[in-house]
């Protein structure tokens, strides 16, 4: 997989360098006017001279006023030449900047009550001396404002703490008439750097949800776009009696859940428009899964089988119930997870928008790349049944490494905003680059990828390379040919490894590669070099650095043993790696979304690890047929904690107490493959306490369950020491599932003190074989073919289907199970739920009698599950294929191969060139 971008290797870099910076920062920010060149030149101040004055409205209310003082302050920073605001209604005399809705402006721009401007579009227009800023509404002004300050004077608001204001003595802009409506009604970038409302309003975004909404706005800035309903995930909180609760969600299809759910939006509404706010109120399932009842299944059956059409349809009927009593009201909505795919045969009414929220694509790629088909191809089908969508995209890894580790999606994100954009239907975008107020602020990616998101936003058509490049030139000065470098180079990983960034990307994942972070690091190394002498431009580098840091404190061991087994020289300088990483993240309490205390993190960085040895269960396997996933990945929740521990691998370990009955170690799927079948070991280990041989000591299970946890006794574990622990079930991934990990609990029965974990292995299933599928092969001992048990059977040399043998049945009258069949040492392994076929040659010499092939299901105890039988070969017939179909029980292990002639037969029968397949 290569993606499309512009591809950087280490020889390239003079090439990529014309690419990304062939707009120099040099001249003062000449390079940020690119798109503002053809208008009519106004010369704003020149030299100390002032030759425009700022002109408001006196009925302009805060916001405007706010937008005007900004103006009035950035202009004479700008030209070192003080700019004046004048309030009045009067028609201005010589040069002004007039500054929203004045009544000059009626007849200048006509557009501002002619509804094509929205809530946030606006004119920048010159006429004569004058320069008109202005949008119909105050919202729409102060974005004109901003976008003039930005896109014509060359202000760069790129974050909370880092705004660059040129210096132009000369200050000199071309206008013509720019009108501008952006793409998108609803803009969020969510991350904490956004907190800052001023910083969003000057970057265009217009969004507040989740915490912020808690949050009064001062005067000035209290202008937000309330597109998207307040209240998610409460249709428990809506609709209170338990009785109507079910499976999770509600029972959807009853009449009186939606009476009540109306009853109670009503109520919420009404509340919201007595307290001067937006008439609207979300009404959204919980955050869980469902389990509907059989009304809501068949409803759903009966369109498309997605299990949101039974929610949607409750909620279009509460909608217009709502709508009977409080016609302006708004309902939102989520489609998410199970209701994530659209509904057939339904619309909804024009008053609910709903968001659709892919929590589980992979966020690496665009929504609409082929891995992504699943997700892509819904947002056609729900712009086909509400005209009022709202994106939900997810920025940041929530789990694994947590927010810190390197996420290089920002073409994904690009892409995906780009195809989003086709859709008239889709209003609104959220961009979730935290889980919570309590992450990260001003790391990695998070300050790009939030201001290219609103650039993009407000307009899909820019070039994200070339925004990306504004960004960098303009925030790491110096180091930004070296940050570029490492942006291609991380995203370049990633599309070469074939990883998928999901929201619980592991720390191990294959992007973040030893010869990735190398070369990460020693672009950081010049990075920092180049704004030595810059202790801010040095400080904006090092916080960019944070996810390369973390990637190789974590790894360290790893990392020094590949080097020192190729011969390379790579200082990983762990102490002041450490103390820089810390003092750039010790104002992060959290990070990642649960448990994630940045203490925890830090105790983590600090276990002196080594580099783990190649675990004896997968000793000369291929490298791409295993995986080791070590405590560094796992998931600790009620108490545990990652220890130092000379037993294990790499002197760690996940511990828990042996008291506890919590699932308290947890392994994430995202940590496993998303391709084949694996096996998967544990390697765990107790400090033993007292009990009974055939005491628990810990069991351990796959969620949602797949089958019944399994457990480990006292007995098995009382010497202390590791051993692998077969997790008695194959693993495959289930894109069906948002969430499935492995846990691990102890017994709590005071057989062991303390439950440690230390890396769970994966290994490949191969797809099932038949062994010496064609007879030729001797057994060394016997006079049978290899890996098959033949009673009765005669190995016939001389007639076959393929090769020169075959195995033979002989008539016996007296033997009423005579079978030829294979082998214990070759059963073949099979995974329950499966389905398979078992094929075969077969030659019947027998006028009589049944002569058949099967197949035989094995359990874990080596117990017989039960046979399929093929009805029978033709009597007298030449070789022909035959089949036998089967689907493997719950608790089948294997499969052995049956060929059988009953007492009835009168003649030979042979069989050659089996197989075994799965039936997708
Ligand atoms: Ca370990
Ligand atoms: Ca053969």
């Amino acid at each position: 997989m290569t993606r499309k971008r512009v591809i950087v290797g280490m020889l390239l870099l003079v090439a990529v360098t014309s690419v990304f910076y062939s707009l120099a920062f040099a001249e003062g920010g000449a390079w940020l006017e690119r798109k503002h060149g053809n208008g009519k030149k106004a010369m704003l101040a020149n030299n100390g001279n002032v030759m425009y004055s700022v002109y408001v409205g006196s009925t302009a209310d805060a916001t405007v006023r706010h937008a005007a003082q900004e103006l009035v302050d950035y202009l004479t920073q700008v030209a070192g030449a003080p700019f004046g605001l004048t309030i009045s209604d009067g028609t201005p005399e010589g040069p002004a900047l007039i500054v929203g809705k004045h009544p000059v402006t009626d007849a200048l721009v006509p557009e501002l009550s002619n509804g094509q401007l929205g809530d946030d579009g606006f004119v920048i227009r010159s006429s004569g001396s004058r320069i008109v800023i202005a949008g119909s509404g105050s919202r729409g002004t102060m974005n004109g404002v901003n976008y003039f300050l930005d896109r014509y004077v060359g202000v760069k608001w790129f974050s909370p703490t880092y705004t660059f204001v040129p210096d132009k003595r000369k200050l000199q802009v071309s206008v013509d008439s720019d009108l501008q409506v952006p793409r998108f009604q609803y803009r969020e970038m969510f991350v904490n750097d956004g907190n800052d409302e001023q910083f969003r309003a000057h970057n265009l975004l217009n969004g507040k949800s989740h915490y912020r909404a808690q949050v009064a706005s001062v005067p000035g800035l209290d202008s937000w776009s309330d597109y998207v309903p307040t209240g998610v995930h409460n249709f428990h909180a809506l609709v209170t009696d338990a009785v109507y609760h079910s499976g999770g969600q509600l029972l959807a299809m009853n009449e009186d859940v939606r009476r009540i759910a109306a009853e109670s939006l009503i109520g919420k509404i009404a509340q919201r428009k007595a307290g001067g706010l937006d008439p609207s109120y979300g009404f959204s399932q919980q955050d869980t899964t469902w389990n509907p009842d059989p009304q809501s299944r068949s409803f759903a059956e009966a369109h498309g089988g997605s299990l949101a059409a039974p929610i949607i349809d409750m909620i279009g009927d509460a909608a217009n119930r709502v709508r009977a009593q409080i016609p302006e009201a708004r309902i939102g909505t989520l489609a998410y997870q199970f209701s994530y795919p659209a509904p057939t045969g339904l619309t909804l009414p024009d008053n609910v928008v709903v968001t659709l929220a892919p929590i589980d694509k992979d966020h690496g790629q665009s929504i609409d790349s082929a891995g992504n088909e699943r997700y892509g191809q819904q947002i056609a089908k729900w712009a086909a049944i509400s005209d009022h969508l709202v994106v939900w995209d997810y920025l940041t890894n929530f789990n694994g490494g947590g927010y810190l580790q390197p996420y290089p999606n920002l073409y994904a994100m690009a892409d995906t905003i780009k195809h989003i954009a086709q859709y008239p239907a889709v209003k609104g975008y959220f961009g979730q680059q935290t889980g919570g107020a309590r992450g990260p602020v001003g790391v990695g990616f998070d300050e790009l990828r939030t201001w290219v998101g609103a650039r993009l936003l407000w307009n899909p058509d820019e070039d994200v390379n070339d925004l990306i490049a504004e960004f960098v030139n303009g925030y790491y000065g110096a180091a930004a040919p070296y940050i570029g470098e490492y942006i291609e180079l991380i995203h370049q990983s990633l599309a070469d490894s074939g990883a998928t960034l999901t929201i619980s990307t592991p720390i191990a994942s294959p992007y973040l590669s030893f010869e990735t972070m190398r070369q990460a690091d020693g672009l950081f190394g010049q990075a920092e070099a180049a704004v030595s002498g810059d202790p801010a431009a040095l400080n904006r580098v090092q916080r960019m650095r944070t996810g390369a840091d973390l990637i190789i404190l974590h790894r360290r061991a790893e990392f020094a043993h590949e080097a020192d087994e190729r011969n390379i020289v790579w200082s990983l300088d762990v102490a002041n790696r450490l103390q820089r990483f810390k003092s750039l993240t010790q104002n992060m309490p959290s990070f990642r979304i649960d448990n994630g205390d940045i203490q925890q993190l830090y105790q983590l960085l600090e276990l002196e690890r080594i580099a783990p040895p190649v675990p004896d269960i997968v000793q000369n396997m291929p490298a791409e047929d295993w995986i080791d996933v070590q405590d560094i990945d796992f998931r600790l929740l009620s108490g545990a904690t990652a220890v130092y521990d000379g037993k294990a691998s790499d002197h760690a370990a996940a511990r828990l107490s042996g008291s506890s009955t919590a699932w308290g170690i947890q392994l994430n799927n995202t940590s496993l493959p998303r391709d084949g079948r694996w096996k998967l070991y544990a390697y765990a280990r107790v400090d033993p306490g007292s009990g009974s041989p055939g005491a628990g000591a810990f069991r351990f299970g796959l969620y949602p369950t797949v089958s019944a946890p399994a457990g480990v006794t006292f007995g098995e574990v009382s010497d202390g020491e590791y051993r692998a622990v077969e997790i008695p079930w194959t693993y495959k991934y289930n894109p069906e599932l948002s969430v499935q990990y492995l846990w691990f609990q102890p017994s709590a029965s005071g057989a062991i003190q303390n439950l440690y974990v230390d890396r769970i292995v994966a290994v490949r299933e191969k797809p099932p074989a038949a062994y010496n599928p064609g007879f030729e092969t001797a057994a060394p001992d016997g006079p049978y073919p290899d890996g098959w048990q033949a009673a009765g059977g005669v190995w016939d040399s001389g007639t076959a289907h393929g090769g020169s043998r075959s195995i033979r049945l002989d008539p016996e009258p007296a033997n009423a199970f005579h079978v030829v069949y294979t082998a214990v040492s070759k059963w073949i392994p099979v995974v329950p739920g499966q389905a398979y076929k078992v094929k075969g040659w077969i030659k019947n010499g027998s006028m009589t009698g049944n002569v058949s092939l099967g197949v035989r299901q094995i359990n874990a105890a080596n117990g017989s599950i039960g046979y399929a039988w093929h009805p029978g070969a033709q009597p007298d017939s030449d070789w022909t294929p035959y089949e036998v179909s089967f689907m493997a029980a719950p608790t089948a292990r294997f499969v052995s191969i049956y060929f059988k002639s009953d007492q009835q037969t009168d003649g030979p029968a042979w069989l050659d060139d089996v197989s075994i397949e799965e039936v997708p």
